[in-house]
């Protein structure tokens, strides 16, 4: 298999599941930044110009969420997603689902913060409002992770991965602090192996310069 992968971006996900899975794949490493991702060659394998895209030996997926769960359905025996008729199956749906409302809100604060190449036209109103619907959907999953080690009551899943990497990235922006659940949570994804040796693959982030972008003064 051959990942197209931005190092901390969404293709973080793929990664971190194969590591999970024990699944050797070839990284073709781009960079957000130097137009790469709009070059034809790339536009014949991901039409949008976006990343992750795989490609399995038979065909090439983008979306994270749709190659996480096909990957899930290739290697059932792992375990990593309800299959259909469990009655964990519908919270998992939810939760890969809501991985992406999380992971769209980030995305707009890195279009306002970082990627707009005039820093004038960010609006602050909008960070405002975009940073604190960041804020509510993360103490939506401070409530749904509970006393919970996992997402799921049967344990870890590929909903963990989906979720846990955008928590990676949201502290740019929101801090965690308050979210004690998310916070230990956090602690024990990092902890986990797979997580560490997708990490040491992941290669430099050139997407954020701070630690924090605070909102910024209306
Ligand atoms: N819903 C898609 C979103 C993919 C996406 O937007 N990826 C970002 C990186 S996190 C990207 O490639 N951005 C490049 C661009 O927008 O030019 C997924 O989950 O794979």
């Amino acid at each position: 298999m051959k990942l197209h992968h931005v190092p901390f971006s969404r293709s973080f996900r793929v990664l971190w599941l194969l590591e999970e899975l024990g699944l050797e794949c070839e990284i073709v490493p781009y960079s957000i930044r130097d137009g790469s991702l709009r070059d034809p060659a790339f536009l014949a394998i991901s039409p949008a110009g976006r990343v992750p895209a795989l490609e399995t030996g038979k065909e090439v997926l983008c979306e994270s969420g749709a190659i996480l769960q096909h990957l899930c359905e290739m290697y059932p025996e792992a375990e990593l997603a309800p299959v259909p008729g469990d009655v964990a199956r519908a919270r998992y749906l939810e939760l890969m689902g809501y991985a992406e409302t999380m992971a769209s809100l980030i995305e707009n604060l890195n279009m306002q913060h970082i990627f707009l190449r005039d820093p004038r036209q960010a609006s602050p109103v909008v960070i405002k409002l975009i940073t604190s619907r960041l804020g509510a959907a993360l103490a939506g999953l401070e409530t749904r992770l509970g006393e919970r080690e996992y997402l799921l009551d049967s344990g870890f899943s590929a909903a963990d991965v989906m979720l846990g990497f955008n928590l990676f990235a949201a502290p740019y922006y929101v801090k965690l602090d308050p979210f004690e659940a998310l916070v230990a949570y956090c602690d024990r994804l990092a902890a986990r192996p797979a997580y560490q040796s997708a990490r040491a693959k992941d290669g430099k982030q050139d997407i954020y310069s701070r630690d924090f972008y605070p909102v910024p003064e209306a």
